[in-house]
Parts: C-alpha cells; structure tokens; sequence
C-alpha cells in the first residue's frame, strides 16, 4: 500500500515526488536499484528513490576536490554570510521540513519541528563562528621569534548519519565544517533518504543562487556495503564523521584510521539518572519521562537507566508509572499524542526480543512490554525491574524501554553510572552542592554528557556533544569543536638576524 501524496501537501512544497533520485551533485543523478522509503506510522510506502552507485559516489567526490578550491579560499565571514542564507532557507521551510520528519521518522511533531530548529541554531552559530576561528600566538624562547598557529580547512569531509536525527546531526556537522572552509559529502541513513534529499535541496539552492560552484555540498543515499566502504575508504576524505552503531563504528574506526584519517564518532549510549533522596521530585520527573519516552527511546541520548534512591524508589516508581499511562501513543503529525512508533518492522523486533531477553536475565515487567496491536510500527513505552548486573542492562536497546536500579549511596549509584562499556550521557538530580561537585569531578560521571537536575537527552548546539568509551570519540556541534574540522599549522617565525636553535643547541658550521 502506498500513501495519498494529497494528504501531505508538505510533499509537494518540498519538491518530493514519487520517485526521487538519490545523489545530488549539481545535478540529481543516481544509477543504482530502487528502495521504498516506508512511513513508521502506517507501514505504507511514501516514495521511492533510485540509490547513488560507488560511481555517482566518485562524481561528487571529484567534484567536491574541484569545489574545495573556491571555497577555502572565500574569506570565512563570507563563507558566514553563506551559511547564514542557509539558516534562513531553512527557517522559511521549517514547518514542512519538521513535518516531513515526523512522518518518515516517526517522532512527534514537536520534536521534528525542533530538529529543523536545532539545524537552525547551528548555521547561526557557525555564523557567529566566522568572525572568531581564532588562532594563538605563543612566547618563543628565542628572541626575535614568533610562535603562530594557523587552522586552514582540511579540504573535503564525509557525514553519515543515523535515522534518528535525519536533519540536525547532518547540520552539526554541516555548518561547522562549512564555516571551516570544506566541502561535505553526506551519506543519510537509507531509511530517511527522502529528508536527505528535501534537506539537499534547500541548501543546494543557496550555493546556486549565489555562483557557487557545484561540488561544495554533494549528497548520496545507497547501502553502507557499496557506497559507505567507498566514503571510509577514500583518502580525500579527511574527516569522517560517523553517528551510527558501535559495532559498525568500530569497522569504521578502523579503515578510517587505518589510512590515518579523523573521525568523530558517536557511537551508542546507555545512558543513565541518578535520583537523589534530597532530589526536586517534579522536575526529576518530567525530565525522566520526556529522556525515556520523548522519540520513543530513539535517541543515543535517551534514558536507559534510572537509579533511585531506596529511600523514594517505590514511590517514584509509582510516579512514574502513572505519568507513563498519560502519554498518548499514535500519529506523530497529530499534536496531541506524545510518542510515535519505531522506525521500522525491524526495531519492533528488537524490543520484542529484548522483552524477552529480560525476562529471561530475571528482569520484571512492570508497565506496558507489549507491541500496540494496529497499523504502524507502535510498542508500549516499558519499565523494567532489572539487576544492574544482567547482560542486557550493558547493551543499548534502541527502544523505550527503561530499567529501575534501587541504590542507597551516591558513591554506589556513579558507579553503576559508569560500569557500562558506554559514556554518552547522565544525569543527577540533586539539590546538594557537595552531590553535585563530586558527580563533576574525576570521581563523578565518565560521560562525555554529565548533567545535574536534567535527565540524559536534549542537549543544546552551543556545547560539545560526544561521549567516552564504546561510545566513540570526538565533539560535533559547539564549543571549540571546530578544530577537528580543520588543521593546525605551528609556525615558528624567526624575524631576528641570526639563527638561534631551540633548546640552546649549538651547530656552528
Ligand atoms: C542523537 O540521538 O543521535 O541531545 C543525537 C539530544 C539531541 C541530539 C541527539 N540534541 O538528545
């Protein structure tokens, strides 16, 4: 079955049609077999798009070596004004980009819109950015010397992103790299090819509009085995940045690595909150359920793990469960329901395997564990009692599904934090200064995320985002992030009338 395009007039204003073809390099081109992009809701098909081959691969990467020429060599506040028409072409389209990714992701509206938002928040940042790439100037021991350091572009970087966040984990990356003088060739997740392609198009007209050459921004859908090998592989790729499996980043890592490219890698979350005895109950609360529930548990930033204090565990379990039974499950285009579906047919089977793989580790059902008897890919948002020490509590299920830990110290509680292989987000909800600095501190959290009265997911562009351990390496987004989009020149100038060598080391010839 397929979907009446006439319901979804957003289709049409974003230039989707039934079949699309799935690389853009100037001109949209792709050679290889067909897919259909499914929506979570109905399990209907939306469209189909032609996949890119490791040949249109090719095009836009010779052609982004061609583009990389004009533009690291266009002043950086100009590249700014760039990225600033971008921002605004997106802002003009937001309503029908956030809509197009409730309905080929499955989130809540509000939450899609919010993701075009954060790809917002990002090109006004870079543009911020392009006024203040800053490098140092150092003391030199030898005098009548300088020490300088210079950051130019690194030339052409690659983005692969994930289903859940089909649009802003690409701007992240976008933006900054572009502020730092590089082109971009993005491989989105196949599922989500059709935000890939509306996404394209939005920004690809900036470049033309205003003579840019083509090559600057390439983008192509096709499978990891053909396509995505290509991208690892290359060695014009000098910076890969892989949000995705940890298994699959861990191949990635190392053919990237292998031919001494970078990457940033943001790899899976388990992540957890700890409730303190002295904890703001209603703002722990909120915070826990949206972290759970919010993008039915498809974020690598989502709640996994909640630890409560013995003191109120059964009466905030009990909290919990009944702000469970209020969020409304269905159409994530209709405002008033609170989660979606899953993604896929296939992440519906990983919660239900999961369920199963508790009760088997001596977990406990205690709210929903069933999948939603309709159309669509729905399950219940579950809650779990489970042992801290069951194997499955160390996997990342991407799937809502939450387990409750019982602890009495907060020493006991950071180390369930951290005993996990990964490190991406947590969270401690206390009033207590001396809780909080130690949860800081190099005894606290070992996340790349450490938040206090906040659960685990929603994190802010302006801040480092990337996590520890299995969880990857690198930062996307803001802080000083990007410098790994760019290479550091240490230049010694010597300006005095002799030659002095460091170290006091005499060579006299
Ligand atoms: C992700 O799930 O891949 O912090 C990224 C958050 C979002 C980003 C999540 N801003 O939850």
């Amino acid at each position: 079955a397929e979907i009446t395009f006439d319901d979804y007039p957003f289709l049409a204003e974003l230039g989707i049609e039934k079949s699309s073809l799935g690389c853009f390099h100037g001109s949209w081109v792709a050679g290889g077999s067909e897919i259909p992009c499914i929506c979570p809701h109905t399990g209907k098909i939306i469209s189909y798009v032609k996949q890119a081959t490791a040949e249109d691969l090719e095009v836009c990467l010779s052609k982004a070596e061609e583009a990389k020429n004009v533009w690291m060599m266009t002043p950086t506040p100009v590249r700014g004004e760039i990225i600033r028409q971008i921002g605004d072409a997106l802002r003009a389209k937001k309503e029908s980009l956030g809509k197009l990714v409730s309905l080929v992701m499955g989130k809540i509206l509000s939450e899609g819109l919010g993701e075009i938002q954060e790809f917002i928040d990002i090109c006004d940042y870079a543009l911020g950015l392009s006024r203040q790439l800053e490098g140092k100037i150092l003391p030199s021991e030898r005098a009548k010397h300088v020490l300088m350091e210079v950051w130019n572009p690194l030339g052409v970087i690659g983005v692969i992103s994930a289903f859940n966040f089909p649009a802003a984990v690409y701007g992240w990356n976008l933006a900054i790299a572009l502020v730092c003088g590089n082109c971009v060739v993005w491989k989105g997740a196949s599922s989500t090819s059709l935000i890939s392609i509306a996404v394209t198009k939005v920004i690809s007209e900036v470049f033309a509009k205003n003579g840019y050459p083509e090559g600057i921004i390439t983008m192509v859908v096709g499978p990891g085995g053909s396509v995505g090998e290509a991208l690892m592989s290359d060695n014009r790729i000098r910076l890969l940045s892989f949000t995705g499996s940890t298994s699959i980043g861990r191949h990635v890592s190392q053919v990237v690595h292998n031919r001494f490219g970078r990457t940033i890698l943001e790899l899976g979350g388990n992540n957890a909150a700890i409730v303190m005895d002295d904890a703001d109950i209603e703002i722990a609360l909120r915070s826990c359920v949206f972290a759970a529930v919010g993008t039915a548990g498809q974020r690598c930033t989502s709640l996994r793990r909640l630890l409560i204090h013995e003191s109120l565990y059964e009466s905030f379990k009990e909290r919990l469960i009944a702000a469970y039974s209020t969020v409304r499950i269905g159409d994530p285009l209709d405002p008033i329901n609170l989660m979606g579906p899953l993604h896929t047919q296939a992440a519906v089977k990983e919660f239900t395997d999961g369920i199963e793989t508790i009760k088997a580790q001596g977990g406990t059902i205690v709210r929903g564990g069933c999948v939603v008897e309709r159309p669509g890919f729905y399950v219940e948002p579950t809650i779990v009692e489970i042992n801290h020490n069951a194997p499955i509590v160390r996997e990342e299920l991407f799937v809502p599904i939450l387990y409750l830990i019982k602890f009495k110290t907060l020493d006991e509680a950071i180390a369930i934090n951290n005993e996990v292989p990964q490190g991406l987000a947590s969270g401690l909800f206390t009033m207590n200064m001396r809780n909080m600095w130690q949860w800081l501190g190099p005894k606290g959290s070992d996340c790349g995320l450490v938040n206090v009265n906040m659960a685990t997911s929603g994190a802010e562009i302006g801040g480092a985002f990337g996590g520890e351990k299995e969880t990857g390496e690198g930062r996307e987004s803001g802080s000083d992030s990007w410098k790994q989009y760019m290479r550091r020149s240490t230049c010694a100038i010597n300006f005095s009338t002799t030659l002095a060598l460091a170290q006091g080391v005499q060579f006299n010839i």
